[in-house]
């Protein structure tokens, strides 16, 4: 993607993510007229359908040939990533958003012929931003994140993951989970991809786990960690289709083998 035209995309999606952030500070004690999607516990509220349209809004008053793929089905119905695609999940977290009213974030991800170039992650409640533009680093508001530190074993690491492989999504037999889970200094559980990603960049946690993402949980996640030299794929290694749902583990490099040993050896 040409540089100028790249800067010129960022700061108006930044802006954008900002100002849409803040109408949902604004709104948030509104009645929230909660409904459920895919299973009981699966919600939508006003506000996640009112932010994807108002990006959608402003990318097409904007950026005409953009397409877009929005979590609430606002966006285009795309069957490839070809010409520029913004891939938005407007509050990723909305059980948090429902229930904690925290612990949510905006995930914006841009993608050029399939290849990420821009991922702004925020932090609504926090107002923290995290970007990143492909070759340039990825930031904490103004701060440069910095490269991921080497590790030499997973027993110092915590790594995010929720209780959905314990549940539906079960894809690795639980006894080798349960090993895993002893063997690494701890979990966390934040109910937000794209702030997990956020935690994985920062190194805060050196990786994330999850059975089950579309890819507006995963699309600005993905840039930001591998900005700071880390890696996602999905749970057997392989590279992700952003086009379809998928197992995924977004992580420090220099434990991704070691984790997707265990994977591997519990895969049913
Ligand atoms: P959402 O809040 O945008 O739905 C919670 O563990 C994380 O998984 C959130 O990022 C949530 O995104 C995502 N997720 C994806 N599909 C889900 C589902 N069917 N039920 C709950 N969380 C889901
Ligand atoms: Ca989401």
């Amino acid at each position: 993607m040409d540089v100028v035209l790249r800067d010129e995309i960022y700061k108006q999606a930044i802006k954008w993510v900002l100002e849409a952030g803040e109408s949902i500070r604004d709104k948030m004690n509104d009645p929230l007229d909660i409904e459920t999607k895919s299973n009981a516990n699966d919600l939508v509220t006003k506000l996640d359908k009112e932010t994807e349209q108002f990006f959608v809004e402003k990318i097409k008053g904007t950026f005409t040939g953009h397409s877009i793929i929005g979590e609430e089905g606002y966006g285009d119905d795309l069957k490839n990533l070809d010409g520029t695609v913004w891939i938005i999940d407007p509050i990723d977290g909305t059980m948090n958003f429902v229930h904690q009213k925290r612990n949510f974030a905006i995930s914006v991800g841009i993608y050029q012929d399939g290849i990420g170039e821009i991922g702004i992650i925020y932090d609504v409640m926090e107002n923290i931003l995290y970007h990143a533009k492909k070759g340039e680093g990825a930031f904490k508001d103004d701060k440069r994140l910095s490269p991921l530190n080497e590790k030499s074993t997973i027993n110092e690491a915590i790594i995010g993951m929720n209780h959905f492989w314990l549940c539906e999504n079960r894809l690795i037999d639980e006894k080798v989970m349960q090993q895993f889970v002893k063997d690494i200094r701890g979990t966390r559980t934040y109910g937000s991809a794209a702030l997990e990603f956020a935690y994985t960049a920062e190194g805060i946690v050196d990786g994330y786990i999850s059975m089950n993402l579309s890819p507006w949980d995963i699309a600005a996640g993905m840039i930001l960690v591998k900005e700071v030299g880390g890696v996602t794929t999905d749970i057997n290694g392989g590279e992700l289709d952003m086009l379809n749902k998928s197992s995924i583990l977004t992580c420090n490099i220099s434990i991704q083998h070691r984790i997707l040993a265990y994977m591997q050896k519990g895969r049913k």
